[in-house]
């Protein structure tokens, strides 16, 4: 048996599972085959929404901690198979091993934060104007929730809105990306594992809580149009965002989109240059610059520019590409080849707009067992032209020179997406107008931090085209929720409220 075969028996995938689909998985490792799996019809998209209504039927009525004490048990599954599904996430999209397994451990962490969560689902009491009455608000399970997943992060993203929606009472539909299906199998099965421990320990569950769809873009544009489903939760491009959130929108349903980023470091002359260049080359380069949160644009003072710059190129010259198994590898492939060709048309583009590459962009194909390697990068620009509105799926940094901090801020937020953003500097004045109401207009902002790699117990998402969701910490479980106010009288009269009378 191969490390590989091993990795999936662990996971509960037998060889059989995996061999006569009609969807090839190949790794971007090597670009050899993984498996075959088998994708569902758009007909299929209906059974699992009344399979899913069923389950929640039963599930809403569940107290929600011992609804989290199902999520904790799904919890001790993951940190189990810890191994084994993050080098699985490594073998399906690319990402290095330790960043593989840091996504397995933000599954843990959210599934943690969920068990707490179960026993905080807090509303508010509010005063009433009439004598006798009282009046509260409460949260009450919403329904199925779709979740609409990309490549990048295969699980992570899937686990913080299932762990929440759990927790919340929503039973879950699933449609991974069609580049990563195989380790959302896996996680289906670590969530059955947990459904039998829960039943031995004497609970009842029902079936089909989650569900895993796999197909292409008809199943997303299916559970997009489904109006049993009163929540849609999508992650990737800001052009599909739009698509699922229009549909959505047109049967009123909620949608949960969390877009594209185009995320930007402001470095102040103050700033201490060798963190900086250390929180760059993570935000950059990390995950291959196939992250949301991705750093991509870099506007440095003047002053600083040229030491910064030169040695930001001398730290890319040492960036080891190449097999994101081994553990000295920084920067593993990208997904596909789709990816390769949009980065090398980006670049041209980039030249075409007065840009010059300073360093790397180009193909790596020594010491790499195969796939789409590149080397990550650095284009100087002059001005934020149409290619830097953009996101690039790849590691490219554009940066810029800014004169003063006010400039630097209008050109940080002029572009269309608004995730993430931060700001490089050991002045306070500088840092806290960054933070300020006329700062960055993103949903995450940074200080001595990149914009990459948040923790789970804040809200995760962005503004303008990034869509505007909340996902992960913070009180993003309200999306998962119906908000009712209750009024009760508990007097024996029946006061109207703004003392309209209406009597007899
Ligand atoms: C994404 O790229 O879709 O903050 C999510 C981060 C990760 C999540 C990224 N915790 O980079």
């Amino acid at each position: 048996m191969t490390t590989h075969e091993k990795i999936l028996k662990n996971l509960g995938i037998a060889a059989a599972d995996i061999a006569r689909g009609d969807l090839e998985v190949r790794s971007p490792i090597d670009g050899k085959k993984i498996g075959s799996v088998r994708q569902h019809k758009v007909a299929d998209v209906a059974k699992a929404v009344t399979k899913a209504q069923a389950a929640f039927r039963e599930w809403r009525a569940v107290p929600a901690p011992v609804r989290g004490e199902f999520v904790r048990l799904f919890g001790e599954e993951l940190r189990a198979a810890k191994d084994d599904l993050g080098k699985l996430v490594t073998l399906e999209c690319g990402k290095i091993l330790s960043e593989g397994l840091g996504e397995v451990q933000e599954m843990i962490d959210i599934c943690d934060y969920a068990v707490g969560l179960s026993r905080q689902l807090y509303g508010l009491t509010i005063a009433s104007e009439r004598p006798g009455h009282h009046m509260r608000e409460i949260w009450h399970p919403l329904g199925p929730v779709a979740v609409i997943s990309a490549f990048n992060f295969p699980v992570a993203v899937w686990c913080w809105n299932a762990a929440l929606a759990l927790v919340c009472g929503d039973p879950v539909i699933w449609k991974p990306s069609e580049k990563t299906p195989i380790t959302a199998l896996a996680c289906q099965n670590l969530f059955e594992r947990a459904v039998k421990k829960f039943k031995k320990a004497g609970h009842k569950i029902p079936d089909s809580l989650s569900q895993v769809l796999i197909g292409g873009r008809d199943i997303g544009v299916a559970l997009a149009g489904h109006k049993e489903i009163p929540l849609v939760s999508a992650t990737g491009s800001t052009a599909m965002g739009r698509d699922v959130g229009a549909r959505v929108g047109a049967r009123l349903g909620r949608s949960l989109l969390e877009l594209g980023g185009n995320n930007a470091m402001i470095v102040s002359p103050s700033a201490d240059l060798e963190m900086a260049v250390r929180a760059i080359l993570f935000g950059a380069v990390g995950t291959c610059g196939q992250r949301c949160t991705s750093l991509r644009r870099l506007i440095v003072h003047e002053g600083i520019y040229g030491a910064l710059v030169k040695a930001l190129v001398k730290a890319y010259g040492q960036i080891r590409v190449g097999d994101p198994l081994d553990g000295k590898t920084l920067v593993g492939p990208l997904i596909d080849k789709a990816a390769f060709d949009a980065m090398q048309k980006t670049l041209k583009q980039a030249q075409k707009e007065g840009g010059k590459i300073l360093v790397g962009g180009g193909r790596v194909t020594k010491n790499v067992p195969g796939g789409f390697y590149v080397a990550p990068a650095i284009v100087e620009m002059k001005k934020q032209s149409a290619v830097v509105m953009h996101e690039t799926f790849a590691p490219i940094l554009y940066v810029f020179k800014y004169t003063d901090m006010e400039r630097a801020i209008a050109m940080h937020n002029d572009v269309p997406q608004g995730l993430s953003s931060c700001i490089f500097t050991e002045n306070v004045r500088e840092a806290e107008r960054f933070l300020s109401a006329t700062g960055s207009d993103c949903g995450i902002a940074n200080v001595n931090i990149g914009t990459s790699g948040a923790e789970i117990g804040g809200a995760f998402g962005g503004e303008k085209d990034t869509g505007g969701g909340r996902e992960s910490g913070s009180d993003s479980w309200k999306a998962y929720m119906r908000r009712q106010t209750q009024t009760v009288n508990y007097s024996d009269a029946l006061p109207l409220a703004q003392g309209v009378k209406f009597e007899l």
